[in-house]
């Protein structure tokens, strides 16, 4: 809630009530004696909808009147979670509905539980791409997110002994009371076949393709309305249909499987969510899926434009399509195909309004993310789009030649095809050359970019790569997620913040005042108390909330250095076995995040956790100083209950290697202070919140890259280090795994002699830097203002922020007229 309906008019209170009445009567069919919760919620959430209706037709009609410049965001992940509480929210009727809902004796909190999460998503790209969604909403901009409605999303983590396994996640197995099917809205999509040469008696060439099998899309639409209701998007979401439902023939021969052969096939595209995040899905289905829907994608925008404007040449004008990452890359052959197969429009002129509509935003500099296809997969599946991309990049390389570069290294270097490892075709290399801008994700990473990945084609095309630096959205990560914070800002700082981020720098001046103080640590108090119930209810960890809460909440990934936290807790664990007398600050270590099902490395590390934290939670020498929970499934609803709960934030990647990170804003902007590397959007959270509000350790990108160059093999730096010593001797030799005591032997050789990600070059700076945050929680007065004046320095990491910049440097469009 956000106070602006705390008091709710009685008429209102009485019409919501009435309004979810008729919901359950006449769309679920129940009546109130035999109703179950799950009804009461559906009928809620189609209240609710209806309230968004109307705003949506006249958002769209006022698209067409006014006719802004579209925006089509492409994303193979929207990483949305629950629903009810974002829409209740902007809407203004949080307040109305609690009351409603309590006159008919249900409770809103616990239906807001019953929403599964809409995890269509892995990490910060697809939450990145929900947050934008609600941002763009929110500025007004008449925009569309486009994706797959995959039948599964991103798996259930459960930890079994510690380790994680996956079960198949169903958020559809109830139906999803929020979507819109569109059955008339279909595309057919092909595959494969072969291109045909027609000319013409003028001597021109056209080209045909011949698919040899077709799948269709099918459109889902969810409302995605902005704050306060003022405006309201369409995520659509395309759903994998086969042309034909069976094989009669084959069906009335008795071969039932066979019969549905084709359509399983068909389907499969939209049946499930890659879960890597680490190594590229080679699987041919995961190019099935990125061209079905940048293809549905494209045919939707090309068609609305025709129908609004009767001509295809003036779509750079009025259109631009943004490019998350390289998975709807394809789109630049695609929409060459469909400018000059199609609509019969030249080579030339369409390579203009191509790269005058699409751009592209990298996410990752990590080589094993770069996405590449095999030349003989895309000539056999799309073999137009090979021809196409091959047109592309001669041009592009006599284009290069002409303007004087001769050096074989550079053509090499900037062609779209890797010759390297077999012929693969760069799909970063085919997104940049397709779009008039390309951007990073963080000053440093949008640099680092300059200086690796793109390091050639920057230099031939020097204006095309620009930085936008991430940001979250404020309603879900400080409005609904910390309601109490929310109002205390708003008594203090004035209702403002609610639509001006910056004017939360105005409580700046009580980051010392006695009673705001007092308040603002009640609030987290309070939140620490609710959190501390779901890690016994999870975890069966008893947890005080008065011990400072430290925790590390992301996908597991080696570069992401969870293994850097846990070597610090058993050093930690050993200094306090050695002086159990001292006055140790008391803490519990908080570990939440999923690791891809094929990331062996990363699945053992979440098994390390669970080992340590086992020892260590049950020896009785540590008195409770210390603790450590791994919570299981992390998704974006238990990001909400984590991040309000937070004291500290760890952020400690090997610099130059995570290219923005948003938990580190969400968690900032909730008043946990940060440990953190120089990487990433840390650098620029320093910047806001004050180097003295900001733990920073270990080494830069710079000395990283250095330190690699001199060899990895970290023999000597351990030889320094009698703790790191002792801790590595620990592990490698069962001391946590007592059942299996050569476990870790495997781990701990790797980090001694192989340790890419130098999370033994940096383990001194960070205990180091660990014990100075124990100093600092100890003088309670300097820990509040540095706690309160990371959220009054947070405002500037608003998505809203960084989508007005987005629409003004890359797309040039503004916030449309009233509708
Ligand atoms: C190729 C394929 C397997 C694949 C690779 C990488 C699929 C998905 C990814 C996810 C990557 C690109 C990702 O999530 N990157 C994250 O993007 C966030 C939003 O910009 C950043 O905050 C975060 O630092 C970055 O890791």
């Amino acid at each position: 809630d956000t106070g602006r309906d705390i008091a709710p008019a009685a008429d209102s209170v009485a019409n919501l009530r009435e309004a979810i009445l008729r919901r359950l009567t006449y769309s679920v069919g129940k009546n109130q004696a035999s109703a179950s919760e799950y009804d009461w919620y559906l009928a809620v959430v189609y209240a609710t909808r209806d309230r968004i209706v109307e705003g949506w037709m006249a958002s769209t009609n006022a698209a067409y009147v006014h006719g802004p410049k579209r925006v089509y965001y492409l994303s193979l992940e929207f990483l949305i979670g629950r629903l009810l509480g974002d829409a209740l929210n902007n809407l203004g009727l949080t307040e109305t509905m609690r009351a409603a809902t309590r006159e008919l004796g249900v409770d809103l909190e616990r239906l807001r539980t019953l929403e599964p999460d809409a995890a269509l998503g892995n990490g910060g790209l697809g939450r990145l791409a929900a947050c934008f969604m609600e941002s763009m909403a929110t500025l007004s901009i008449a925009a569309h997110g486009y994706g797959i409605r995959y039948d599964h999303g991103l798996f259930r983590q459960v930890l079994k002994d510690g380790w994680q396994q996956e079960y198949p996640e169903d958020w559809l197995a109830l139906g999803n009371p929020w979507e819109f099917k569109r059955p008339e809205v279909c595309y057919r999509i092909g595959f494969g076949g072969a291109v045909e040469a027609l000319t013409s008696p003028d001597g021109a060439t056209r080209y045909a393709w011949k698919p040899a099998e077709y799948v269709e899309a099918i459109a889902y639409d969810t409302p995605v309305v902005g704050w306060r209701g003022a405006h309201v998007n369409t995520l659509r979401l395309w759903s994998a249909r086969a042309c034909d439902p069976l094989q009669l023939d084959v069906f009335n021969a008795g071969d039932y499987v066979g019969a549905v052969a084709d359509k399983m096939r068909a389907e499969a595209i939209s049946k499930v969510l890659y879960p890597s995040d680490e190594t590229p899905a080679g699987q041919e289905l995961r190019l099935r899926q990125e061209y079905f829907f940048a293809s549905a994608s494209l045919q939707d925008a090309l068609r609305r434009h025709l129908k609004q404007y009767q001509e295809v040449r003036s779509l750079a004008e009025h259109v631009a399509i943004q490019l998350n990452d390289t998975h709807p890359a394809i789109s630049v052959a695609e929409l060459m195909r469909l400018l000059v197969d199609v609509h019969g429009i030249a080579w030339e002129e369409a390579w203009k309004i191509t790269q005058g509509t699409i751009s592209y935003t990298n996410h990752t500099l990590l080589p094993e993310a770069l996405e590449s296809w095999p030349v003989p997969l895309l000539e056999r599946m799309l073999p137009r789009q090979m021809q196409i991309i091959y047109l592309i990049n001669a041009l592009h390389l006599d284009s290069v030649r002409k303007s004087g570069h001769t050096d074989a290294r550079l053509i090499a270097a900037v062609s779209m095809i890797d010759e390297h490892a077999g012929r693969r075709v760069r799909m970063g290399h085919l997104a940049f050359i397709g779009s008039h801008k390309v951007n990073g994700v963080s000053a440093l990473h949008s640099k680092l970019l300059k200086q690796t990945v793109f390091r050639d084609l920057g230099t031939l095309y020097p204006d095309r790569i620009v930085n936008k630096t991430n940001g979250i959205t404020f309603r879900r990560w400080l409005f609904e997620a910390n309601p109490g914070l929310t109002r205390l800002l708003a008594d203090t700082a004035g209702e403002g913040i609610y639509d001006d981020p910056m004017a939360l720098r105005k409580i700046a001046p009580y980051a010392s005042d006695a009673a705001f103080v007092g308040e603002f640590a009640a609030v987290k108090r309070q939140n620490k108390v609710a959190l501390a119930k779901i890690i016994l209810d999870r975890c069966h960890v008893k947890v005080d909330p008065d011990v400072l809460f430290d925790v590390q909440i992301k996908r597991v990934h080696e570069y992401k250095r969870q293994l850097l936290n846990i070597l610090e807790t058993v050093a930690l664990y050993d200094a306090i076995r050695a002086q159990p007398y001292l006055d140790w600050v008391p803490r519990v270590k908080i570990f939440a995040g999923k690791a891809a099902a094929s990331y062996h490395h990363a699945k053992l590390i979440i098994k390390l956790a669970n080992d340590v934290a086992n020892v260590i939670n049950n020896d009785p020498t540590v008195r409770g100083m210390l603790k450590v929970a791994y919570l299981p499934n992390y998704n974006v609803s238990l990001a909400e209950s984590i991040i309000p709960a937070s004291d500290l934030s760890e952020q400690i990647s090997t610099a130059g290697m995570e290219a923005s990170g948003t938990g580190n804003m969400k968690l900032a902007l909730n008043g946990a202070l940060t440990i953190g590397t120089l990487d990433g959007a840390n650098v620029e959270i320093k910047q806001h919140v004050g180097d003295e509000n900001i733990f920073i350790f270990g080494m830069t990108a710079e000395q990283v890259a250095q330190r690699r160059g001199r060899g990895i093999d970290m023999r000597e730096t351990i030889a320094r280090s009698p703790a790191l010593r002792e801790v590595l001797d620990a592990i490698g030799s069962g001391v946590f795994s007592p059942d299996d005591p050569g476990r870790y032997a495997g781990l701990v050789d790797i980090l001694t002699h192989h340790d890419h990600f130098l999370v033994c070059e940096d383990f001194d700076a960070y205990y180091a830097c660990q014990r100075e945050v124990a100093a600092k929680w100890l003088d309670r007065a300097a820990w509040w203002k540095a706690s309160i004046l990371n959220t009054a320095g947070m405002g500037w990491f608003s998505s809203d922020r960084t989508i007005a910049e987005y629409a003004d440097e890359i797309w040039k469009t503004q916030a449309q007229k009233k509708e």
